[in-house]
C-alpha cells in the first residue's frame, strides 16, 4: 500500500465512523485529511449524508470544500462542533500530538478544542515514543518584532536545548520555496522549535509557550485527541 492509500483508508474510515447526517463538522488540513474532506463530499453528494455543515480549519481546505460543494459555515454561527478530523505530524502514546506541519494550527485548534470529538488520522510513520526529535514545534508568532518573540520563547527553561528557526517560504512547511518570510492565514509567522532530546513535559512546554507575549498560539495538542486511526501496512488500528 502507497502512503496515499494508507492515508486515504484512514481519511475515509474517520468519516464513516464519526460522521453523521445532520453534524457540524470541523474539516482538517494537510494531505490526510484531503481525504476525509474528500469523503465527506461524496456522501453529500450520493446523499448518504445530509443537512451536514463543515468548518474548514485553513483557507486551501476551504477551497477543497467549495470545490465539493460542502456547505461551509464558520465558528462565528456554530461554535459548538459535533467531530473534528485532522491529521498531525506527530502522535505520542498519551495521543499528544504535533500539530502545524502545514501551518495551519491556530485554526485547526480554534476548531479542534469546540468539537465533542477530535478524531486524528495518521499513517503509522506519524506515531512516536516522545514529542520533539521527530517534528519540530511550530509555533504561530505575531510578525511584530518577531526576532525579539523568537528569542523569548527559545529561552524559556521548558525549551532549553530548542533550535528556533524561522518558516521560509510557504507556510506549509512540507513546500518550502523562495527566501521570504512564510505567512500563515492569519498574518502571522512560523517558528520551527526542533528539539533533538524528547520533550519531557509537553503539556508544561504547552503553557509556558502561550505566555510568551507575542505567541499566537503553538503546535501541541495536548489532552485533546479523541481517537487516532492508524493506518499501517498491517491494517487499520485505533488508539483511544
Ligand atoms: O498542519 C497540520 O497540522 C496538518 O494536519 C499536518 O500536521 C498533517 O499533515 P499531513 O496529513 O499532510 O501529514
Amino acid at each position: 500500500l502507497t502512503q496515499d492509500e494508507l492515508k486515504k483508508m484512514v481519511g475515509y474510515k474517520a468519516v464513516d465512523d464519526y460522521v453523521k447526517s445532520g453534524m457540524v463538522v470541523g474539516l482538517g488540513t494537510g494531505s490526510t485529511a484531503y481525504f476525509a474532506v474528500e469523503r465527506v463530499g461524496n456522501l453529500l453528494k450520493s446523499g448518504e449524508l445530509k443537512d451536514i455543515v463543515c468548518i474548514p480549519t485553513s483557507e486551501r481546505t476551504k477551497e477543497q470544500a467549495l470545490s465539493l460543494d460542502i456547505p461551509l459555515v464558520t465558528l462565528d454561527t456554530h461554535s459548538k462542533l459535533d467531530v473534528a478530523i485532522d491529521g498531525a505530524d506527530e502522535v505520542d502514546p498519551s495521543l499528544n500530538l504535533v500539530k502545524g506541519g502545514g501551518g495551519a494550527l491556530l485554526r485547526e485548534k480554534m476548531v479542534e478544542v469546540m468539537a465533542d470529538k477530535f478524531i486524528v488520522i495518521v499513517d503509522e510513520s506519524k506515531l512516536c515514543d516522545g514529542l520533539g526529535p521527530g517534528f519540530p514545534i511550530p509555533v504561530e508568532i505575531t510578525p511584530f518584532c518577531h526576532e525579539h518573540t523568537m528569542r523569548q520563547v527559545a529561552a524559556l527553561d521548558s525549551c532549553a536545548g530548542c533550535k528556533p528557526v524561522l518558516r521560509m517560504g510557504s507556510s506549509s512547511s512540507n513546500q518550502p520555496d523562495g527566501d521570504d518570510i512564510a505567512v500563515t492565514d492569519n498574518g502571522n509567522y512560523i517558528v520551527d522549535l526542533h528539539f533533538e532530546e524528547a520533550i519531557k513535559d509537553a503539556r508544561k512546554m504547552a503553557l509556558d509557550i502561550k505566555a510568551v507575549v507575542g505567541v499566537v498560539d503553538h503546535g501541541l495538542f495536548c489532552d485533546m485527541s479523541t481517537a487516532v486511526i492508524i493506518a499501517g501496512k498491517d491494517g487499520i488500528s485505533v488508539k483511544k
